[in-house]
């Protein structure tokens, strides 16, 4: 059965007048030191793409999919049919998961485990024969009702106990189909009133539950990397992992940093009030950038719209940050994004990966050419030329005082500043990206 009538996705250049072709995203075209492919390492993800049936809070899924009619079992391996079919006529090579976007849950954990050990045995098949990898794979313990409460951080210790339980199971399929990282969505753990939460017990127990996942990997003998997915709000009103400074904050607090990294996701990053570039920036900083959530938000709604992402601006400064991280590996760029309730045809989802990868791409060539020609890193050097020399070198190096920095102010005259010419900066990334060409 073939679930999508076209060809395999090429390269045709910006010219390219084909829906079904890439304008910017050319697999093995280096760029710098490595190919478009090894730095950009794409994934799709399942519940967007293979699961999700498009409805809204106001209307009904408008998806029409080839499995809609097959009972439980068989729409999950038509689903893995299809998922494999796709990433080769995409060329991508990495895919994610949540448990219960694979498999139908039974009526026992038993059961649900039990059709999980069926699907992750076809998933590997394939993998084994088509060489696709798994970027990561999580637990979804945020839409049954009985994590209503949260998950972790339930008030209630059995349902912690049946969070760890699903976790337990999911880093056992990290294991067996070899997923390169292991993300942590808080999607329940956070609070509507802090007047009947115990905040403190339940980032404790958060905490704890964390140790207890490493401590499992570790005793399974997975060695990916964890990586916690940071978000502000929706589905509570407050999420406790909100943004990267605060959940490093917290993973500093409990002695976890060393055990993760950060997936940062483009459209949280905009409902916590920062830019994408932001979040990448703190992460990078801090050695904590694992891997991206490539989507964007829609700049007139204020909730995790998931939209792919197309804004070339926002993907040239993400790429920026990336690129200046030495890339992201074994973290990649994954779409946590879906197609809009109006494209409910089957080669939507093609059409969708086509306009965010070849976003990336470019996003790519004109992030590696603005690195290349050092322009905002001259700018940089310049900006802070003082810390380099006599009182500022001092500050720097930790060898000054008050008492010293006071003798020095009281020499001063009038401190002679420049301008940032914050304009010139803005005219120059439209420069760059107007004249990128596919050579560049
Ligand atoms: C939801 C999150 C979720 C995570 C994985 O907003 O983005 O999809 O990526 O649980
Ligand atoms: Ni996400
Ligand atoms: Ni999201």
């Amino acid at each position: 059965m073939t679930y999508f009538n076209i060809d395999k996705v090429s390269y045709e250049g910006p010219t390219s007048t084909n829906p079904f072709s890439f304008k910017y995203y050319n697999a093995d075209e280096k760029i710098g030191d490595k190919t478009m492919k090894e730095h950009l390492r794409f994934s799709v993800a399942y519940w967007h793409t293979f699961t999700a049936d498009l409805s809204d809070p106001f209307g009904v899924g408008t998806a029409q999919r080839d499995w809609d009619d097959l009972d439980e079992m068989d729409k999950a391996k038509a689903r893995v049919e299809a998922i494999f079919e796709f990433m080769d006529k995409t060329g991508i090579e990495y895919f994610c998961f949540h448990d219960v976007d694979i498999a139908p849950e039974g009526k026992t954990l038993a059961e649900t485990n039990a059709n999980l050990d069926i699907i992750t045995d076809l998933i590997k098949e394939k993998m084994d024969a088509t060489g696709k990898k798994l970027l990561w794979n999580t637990a979804n313990n945020f839409t049954h009702e009985r994590f209503v409460h949260g998950a972790a951080t339930s008030s209630h210790a059995d349902v912690f106990a049946y969070t760890a339980a699903k976790v337990k199971k999911s880093l056992e399929i990290a294991k067996k189909l070899d997923a390169e990282n292991f993300v942590f969505w808080g999607g329940r753990e956070g609070y509507e009133s802090l007047l009947n939460t115990d905040m403190k017990l339940e980032l404790d127990n958060l905490a704890r539950f964390f140790k207890m996942a490493k401590a499992y990997a570790d005793e399974i003998g997975f060695t990916g990397q964890f990586l916690i997915e940071p978000k502000p709000k929706e589905p509570t009103s407050h999420q406790y992992d909100t943004d990267v400074a605060t959940a490093h904050a917290f993973l500093q607090k409990y002695g976890l940093e060393d055990v993760f990294k950060f997936n940062i996701e483009a459209n949280h990053a905009t409902l916590a009030g920062h830019t994408f570039q932001h979040e990448l920036r703190y992460a990078r900083d801090n050695d904590m950038l694992g891997s991206v959530d490539a989507n964007q938000g829609h700049p007139l709604l204020g909730w995790d719209t998931d939209e792919f992402p197309s804004d070339v601006y926002e993907t040239t400064l993400a790429m920026y940050e990336i690129l200046k991280n030495g890339g992201l590996t074994p973290g990649g760029l994954n779409f946590d994004a879906k197609p809009r309730r109006t494209s409910f045809a089957q080669e939507d989802l093609v059409l969708t990966h086509i306009v965010g990868m070849d976003a990336f791409a470019l996003g790519l060539r004109v992030a590696h050419k603005m690195i290349e020609d050092r322009f905002f890193e001259d700018i940089v050097d310049n900006k802070y030329a003082s810390y380099k020399e006599g009182l500022g070198a001092k500050i720097v190096n930790d060898t000054t005082s008050f008492a010293e920095l006071e003798a020095h102010a009281l020499e001063l005259g009038d401190i002679d500043l420049e301008s940032d010419r914050l304009e010139v900066i803005k005219s120059r990334i439209n420069q760059y990206i107007l004249t990128i060409n596919n050579e560049g």
